[in-house]
């Protein structure tokens, strides 16, 4: 197995990064401090294929965090966008693009009846949760212990005792005021939904969720868990917001709703839905959308929502994704991988486990599965970090967090899965 250890000219912009930005990174998950060491510089991509800037070449399984479901520049997407550029980069005004971008977005997600486009996940999940209070005039917001749904004030709060108890912030600059509204429960505790719903039923404007986490690594909801959020939420008034920025186009063409035959009112989107260009989208019930300016009263806007070569780039991997739909070969390709890795634990008797919805996956170093928060915060995550490099070193980029997914792209072929499942098997029994 050839090793990638080379890597000076990563680590001399790397300095120089630190210089000039906060940690050298523009998102700290970028950052590798969870597993230690400096991050890898790239230079370029292709297919399934990251290149650093000393020449390394990796298989990637973070894929931008998601978006690169077709892998690296594919070529209708190349294409679309170059020939958007060839009109302009902006205009700050209607284009026919969007309105083709958001008939995919409608056609491709069930609930969604209308949609408005902004400029990433944070901006869609923060104005789906203005809408839904604007929408029910309620004050508060419940989402789940793991669940990340961006870096929005009101959500950077620490996981709550108990049903009852309403969160404190987990981030300098955010206020009490701020999150004095903001009820953080388990994920999958089904008791514990009910009793927040019997609490506050009535003064719930939304419960925002992950159909399926991957900020957590890729955590699967029990078969009653979400079926109940829908029944409360329609019974006691509130909005149902699946947070699809992650799972929207990846575990299905219509996300997690058509996997599950859940309808929320409320889908939030990013990642896939640009391309890999910076786009998010919020959309759903065409009542409640209604109530966005300048057709309602809830403001939100944006300079470059509906960018014209963001939108070449979001139309041409939707329009890939509805023409030939991959997400049989996904399956089989993510499945192979998936059994590949977890016999490579088996042989080891490494202390991991393994969990997968489609073409998102995870290898906890758990002692168990791992179903909330609680079980996820156990995980060894000195050990992953030795497994994170042990497969760096093997030229295989995963995610660099215990607590994140990794993704399989169409262009990720069977010598790349046997040369991870290869990588993962020699570097598991080293660290026996
Ligand atoms: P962005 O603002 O990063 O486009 O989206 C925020 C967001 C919202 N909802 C979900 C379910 C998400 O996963 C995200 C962003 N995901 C992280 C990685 N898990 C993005 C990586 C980063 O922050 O750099």
């Amino acid at each position: 197995m050839t090793t990638t250890t080379a890597r000076q000219k990563s680590h001399e912009i790397f300095e120089r990064a630190q210089q000039l930005m906060p940690g050298g990174v523009n998102s700290p998950a970028r950052a590798f401090g969870a597993v230690g060491g400096e991050p890898i510089v790239i230079d370029r991509a292709e297919g399934a294929y990251l290149y650093d800037v000393d020449g390394n070449q990796y298989v990637d399984y973070v894929g931008s965090w998601g978006p690169m479901i077709l892998g690296h520049r594919h070529p209708s997407v190349i294409r679309a966008i170059e020939n958007a550029l060839s009109k302009g980069t902006s205009f700050g005004a209607p284009t026919e693009a969007e309105n083709r971008l958001a008939e995919l977005i409608i056609d491709c997600v069930p609930s969604v009846e209308k949609v408005r486009l902004v400029n990433s996940g944070t901006e869609a999940t923060m104005s789906a949760i203005r809408l839904a209070r604007g929408f029910t005039g309620r004050d508060i917001v419940v989402k789940f212990a793991g669940n990340y749904h961006g870096h929005v004030d009101s959500l950077l709060v620490a996981a709550g005792s108990s049903a009852a108890t309403l969160s404190v912030p987990n981030s300098p600059g955010v206020t009490e005021g701020t999150t004095k509204d903001t009820l953080v429960l388990h994920y999958n505790d089904v008791d514990g939904l009910g009793a927040a719903f019997q609490a506050h039923g009535y003064r719930i404007a939304c419960v925002i969720v992950e159909p399926v986490v991957g900020n957590m690594g890729c955590v699967k909801p029990g078969s009653e868990f979400l079926h109940l959020m829908r029944e409360l939420t329609a019974d006691y008034g509130a909005l149902l917001i699946f947070d699809e920025v992650m799972t929207g186009f990846r575990v299905a063409l219509g996300g997690a709703q058509e996997l599950f035959d859940i309808m929320p009112d409320l889908t939030t989107l990013g990642k896939i839905v640009g391309g890999g260009l910076p786009i998010g989208a919020y959309g759903g019930r065409a009542d409640v959308m209604d109530h966005v300016l300048p057709a309602g009263k809830v403001f939100q806007a944006g300079t470059l929502s509906g960018n014209p070569v963001a939108t070449a780039g979001g139309i041409a991997t939707l329009t890939a994704l509805m023409q030939e739909p991959p997400y049989h070969q996904l399956e089989a390709k993510s499945a192979r991988l998936a059994n590949g890795l977890a016999e490579a634990v088996k042989v080891a008797e490494a202390r991991a486990h393994l969990s997968r919805v489609g073409s998102m996956l995870t290898l906890f170093f758990s002692a168990g599965q791992v179903d909330d928060w609680n079980a996820a915060a156990e995980c060894d995550t000195q050990m992953f970090a030795k497994y994170f490099w042990g497969m760096m070193d093997r030229g295989i980029y995963l995610p660099c967090s215990q607590y994140e997914a990794m993704f399989v792209s169409v262009a990720h072929g069977d010598e790349d899965i046997a040369r991870t499942v290869a990588a993962a098997n020699e570097v598991l029994s080293e660290l026996g």
